[in-house]
Order: structure tokens, then sequence, then C-alpha cells
């Protein structure tokens, strides 16, 4: 089948077994277009409470699906493809977490959604890169562990500098690689465009930047600059696309080096159309885990 085929007969499940497709802003833009919700991941969190049908594919990367599952365990969660999984989650392996949490005792341990099931049970909260500075600010005490992101990290320690910040070593392998050139050279083609960044981006990428940004707040980043025209997009490029069908008045860039999360563009229509079609693949966490992550989830959304 092809993709308007694929997209047809996704839609035509979708309807029969009364199915809801929760979708990532990376993901690729003929995903996005059969989904019912596009968000970033504080979105999706937020909006799996909201959901009716009991079977729910996620378009994601596995901890968004395992999040999904947290929070609905009444419900049957589908992801397309398992390996889909987030290299910068895998920076926090729960046997480190533990370690870490044994040399440092007193500290509260604020974990970036992007992270497992079992450190989410882990930790004492879990923030979004919408929410981090804000959730840092405000839990007890004055040191903290930030984990998996360290560029995260170091955005909130610059915000909230009454606390003090142990930075994990970790990072994004697709935000990382943002490419100072190629941003400057796109620029010098567009000059009146704003700069718009993920805080996953090194540090030096965010200082040149007008706006740094989850992909949620790159959409009310847009709402509040009604007079400017161009963006010059500085995050995986599935954001362009859904930056592009929400404000079709206005031009969002990509630098010139593409950014590609080679995990989210993993699911495809075709494993979106089986997933649904044999109810595959479920994901389901610990009951023992999922009670934990889930108080860790519920103080984030609080
Ligand atoms: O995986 C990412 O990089 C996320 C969750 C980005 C975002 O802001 O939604
Ligand atoms: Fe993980 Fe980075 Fe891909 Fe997001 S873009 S899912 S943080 S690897």
């Amino acid at each position: 089948m092809n993709i308007p085929e694929l997209q047809k007969a996704i839609l035509q499940l979708k309807k029969e077994k009364n199915a809801y497709i929760l979708a990532h802003n990376y993901q690729l833009p003929e995903i996005q277009d059969v989904a019912d919700h596009v968000a970033d991941s504080l979105g999706m969190a937020r909006h799996a409470l909201t959901i009716k049908e009991d079977l729910v594919v996620v378009c994601g990367v596995y901890f968004m699906a395992e999040t999904v599952s947290i929070l609905n365990p009444e419900k049957r969660i589908l992801i397309p493809d398992t390996n889909a999984g987030c290299p910068l989650a895998n920076f926090a392996p729960i046997e480190e977490v533990r370690r870490w949490r044994q040399h440092y005792p007193d500290h509260t341990f604020v974990a970036y959604v992007n992270s497992s099931a079992k450190v989410k049970a882990e930790v004492d909260i879990c923030c979004t890169s919408a929410n981090a500075v804000d959730i840092v600010r405000r839990v007890e005490g004055d040191k903290i562990v930030f984990l998996p992101d360290k560029n995260l990290g170091r955005y909130v320690q610059k915000r909230v500098p009454e606390k003090e910040i142990v930075l994990w070593p970790g990072f994004c392998v697709v935000h990382e690689t943002a490419d100072i050139e190629a941003i400057v050279k796109t620029k010098e083609l567009h000059p009146d465009a704003l700069v718009v960044v993920h805080p996953e981006c090194p540090e030096e990428i965010q200082e040149m930047a007008d706006g740094i940004c989850s992909t949620g707040q790159m959409i009310q980043f847009v709402e509040n600059h009604p007079e400017t025209k161009e963006f010059i997009i500085v995050t995986e490029w599935g954001m362009v696309y859904a930056l592009q069908k929400r404000f079709p008045d206005r031009v969002f860039i990509e630098p010139s080096h593409r950014m590609e999360c080679k995990n989210m563009k993993r699911i495809t229509l075709a494993k979106l159309y089986d997933s649904l079609k044999e109810e595959k693949f479920v994901v389901k966490v610990d009951e023992q885990i999922r009670q934990k992550a889930y108080k860790s989830i519920e103080k984030m959304l609080a």
C-alpha cells in the first residue's frame, strides 16, 4: 500500500477498534496526519489522562508509551516498534541511578521524563523540558541531582541559581549535533528570522537563540510573535512540519544541517497499521514500579 492507502486503512481500523493515536511532534509527517493528538512529552502525558478509548497507540519512543501506560493502567497501550528507544534515557540505567542515590543521600533527584519507568520510580519527581525550571525551583531542598540531560540541567541551573545542581553526564545524540555554522549560515540567508532552539542543545547553541523552548513551547513562542514571519527551528525536523501545519502563513526553516531522531522515525505507517491490526506491541509496566513512577509523574503534573 502507498501512503494515502495506508492512512485510509489506519483510519478505518482506528474507527473499527475505537482506538486512539497519540503522537509526538518528532513523528513522520504522515504519522502526524493520522494522529488524534500531536504534542510534546508533557502534552502527551497530560492528554493521556483525558483519553476515553481503551486502546491507545503511542507513536513516539518507548518511555513515552510507558508514561501513558503508567497514567492509564486499565487501558491497552501499544507501541508500533519496541526498538524505538531513547538514547538519552539510556544514559541513566537504574543501577547507576541507585548508586548515585547512595552517593548523594541528601539530594533531591529530579528526572527528565526522558527516562525509564524504573528510573522514574526511583527518583523524587519528574519534569519535562517545558516545566523543568518551575519544578526545580519548587522542590524542597537546595541540593538537586538532575538527570539524565546535562544541557537541560545546565539551562535550569542558570535560571535557578539559588539551588546547587549536580548534572548527570547524559545528552541527546540528536540535539548534541546541532551545528553552529549551519545555524549561522541559515540566519545569514534569513536575517529577519528568529532562532528557536530546544534546551537539549549544547550551551553555545542556546546562547545564540532568540527563544529556548520545548517543542510545545515553540507553538506558544510563535503565537507570542505575531509580527515575525520566519523562524529557524533548531530541533528534530518533525517539529518543523508540526509548526508549518499549525501556522500556514509563517515560514519555518531547518538549519542546513538536518537533525533527525532515528528512533522517532522507526515508527512508520506500515508499522502503525500492523500495530493496530494485531494489537501489538503491548506496553505494560510492572505494577509495583508503576505505582512509584506514578507518584513522580503525578507531582510533575500537579
Ligand atoms: O525527546 C525529546 O527530545 C522531547 C521530549 C522533546 C520535546 O520538547 O517534546
Ligand atoms: Fe531521545 Fe533525543 Fe530522540 Fe528525543 S530526540 S527521543 S531525547 S534521542
